[in-house]
């Protein structure tokens, strides 16, 4: 398998991560978002919407979406759950992921820490919402993971691997999670996972 990734994306340390924890060996295929590399005729006519993550398979299949991604390679692994309600937990919290948290803290961390914004730049008058609404999905996140090790069924899945990755550097973004202890003694649980490598450890 082949992964076509931006090393500071956590999209892309999503599929990283589990490939780790999985223990499957792959080929890093590392591009410059901010170069445009994703955007080249030849990348779009990989992922017509010129983003990565994107897995090609030793079939020349290629996948697209990070938690996309997460679901095809969890099959038959214990990060899936067996029981189908299960299933669907680890799915809302996927799509809860991608609507509540990743919109809101991915991109002020973008903003912040990677495009370096200044206060004229016109995502600047966008930041205090996407840190407001940012907060009420970390939120959310805190009242769940209250008296709870992981998010769905007591065991590490593909939820806990998608609201990880850019909920341990939501600071990249502004946010301190000092009111959220549930939630740091979980980041802490995950990390201590086995096979589990840092966002930086890319190959
Ligand atoms: N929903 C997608 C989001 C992917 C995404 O936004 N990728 C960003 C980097 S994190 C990207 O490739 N941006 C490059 C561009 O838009 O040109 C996923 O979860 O994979």
């Amino acid at each position: 398998m082949k992964l076509y990734d931006y090393p500071p994306s956590g999209n892309g340390y999503k599929v990283r991560l589990a490939l780790a924890v999985l223990g499957i060996s792959y080929e890093y295929i590392p591009l410059d978002i901010l170069a445009g590399d994703t955007r080249t005729s030849g990348f779009l006519a990989k992922n017509a919407n010129g983003r990565i993550p994107l897995l090609q398979l030793p079939d020349q299949t290629y996948l697209a979406e990070s938690n996309a991604i997460l679901y095809y390679l969890a099959q038959g692994s214990d990060l899936w759950p067996r029981s189908i309600v299960d299933q669907a937990k680890v799915l809302q919290w996927m799509f809860f992921e991608q609507y509540s948290h990743e919109p809101n803290i991915a991109t002020a961390r973008f903003w912040i820490s990677i495009k370096k914004i200044s206060p004229s730049d016109p995502e600047a008058a966008l930041l205090a919402s996407k840190i407001s609404q940012g907060y009420a999905a970390l939120s959310v996140m805190e009242n769940h993971l209250n008296g709870r090790d992981f998010f769905v069924g007591g065991v590490l899945s593909i939820a806990d691997i998608a609201l990880y990755a850019y909920t341990h550097v939501a600071h990249e973004g502004g946010f301190d999670l000092e009111g959220y202890p549930a939630t740091r003694q979980w980041l802490r649980r995950v990390s201590a996972e086995p096979g589990h490598v840092r966002i930086e450890d890319w190959q």
